[in-house]
């Protein structure tokens, strides 16, 4: 089989490449990473090339992939023996689910927490009066999610269904914000973070994202606060 190439972004920001790449790593799937810079001189170039005009996008056997649950699809397809899905069916059924809801919810913090890997903006992104509560809303939502998921099918290892999965993947960039934010969860939860964040390959993606030196100011907190100032 050819070897598959993922296109990315930023590491520090592009929370959907973390995804499927943390994916293909976590998994033992060699795979090619090419990174294009989110929004830089050369975005508008690279841009055209992409189906929908976004990252990521998996490249492989003639075809392109698109959408990041589209392509952790394709993976668990194509590579069954890494068990990216859970195999009891009920279990499996479940991890879908969550990872839809992730895929299409949890819009106030996707929209109040961009991910910043290598920020930290304690209390932050928390907003104030109405917008408060939906944030709140979103946070205890996914706390919920996360415990009933560690309670009911997390026996075997220290992921939401025991080992990791893609369910695992399409949270990751939560496990980020929440740290860079410092969003106060649960022990469960807590506990389920921290493995999140010993994972080899989450230190590698944050590690890249540390030394990565481009800016995109509308996903800095600052800006999304409004108190963004020009140099
Ligand atoms: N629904 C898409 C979202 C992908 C997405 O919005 N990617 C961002 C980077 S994290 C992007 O490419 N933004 C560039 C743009 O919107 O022009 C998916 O699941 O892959």
């Amino acid at each position: 089989m050819s070897k598959p190439e993922l296109i990315i972004g930023n590491k520090n920001y592009s929370s959907w490449s973390l995804r499927p790449w943390l994916a293909f790593k976590v998994a033992g799937i060699e795979f090619d990473e090419t990174m294009v810079r989110l929004f830089e001189n050369d975005w508008d170039h690279h841009k055209a090339k992409l189906p929908s005009g976004t990252v990521p996008v998996l490249k492989h056997e003639g075809m392109m992939i698109w959408e990041t649950l589209a392509i952790l699809e394709y993976m668990a397809e194509t590579w069954p023996e890494a068990k990216l899905w859970p195999e009891d069916k009920h279990a499996r059924a479940t991890a879908r689910s969550i990872s839809n809801e992730m895929h299409a919810g949890f819009p106030e913090v996707r929209a109040n927490m961009p991910m910043n890997i290598r920020s930290y903006y304690p209390g932050r992104g928390r907003g104030s009066g109405e917008d408060a509560s939906l944030i709140n809303r979103d946070i205890r939502r996914i706390e919920e999610v996360w415990t009933d998921m560690r309670d009911e099918f997390g026996k075997g290892g220290d992921f939401l269904f025991g080992d990791f999965t893609i369910a695992d993947a399409m949270f990751a960039p939560i496990v980020s914000r929440f740290t860079t934010y410092d969003v106060r969860l649960n022990g469960i939860c807590r506990r389920y973070m921290d493995a999140i964040l010993a994972l080899p390959a989450m230190i590698e993606w944050s590690d890249a994202a540390r030394a990565e030196p481009w800016t995109i100011k509308e996903d800095e907190i600052d800006f999304v606060e409004g108190v963004w100032k020009e140099d």
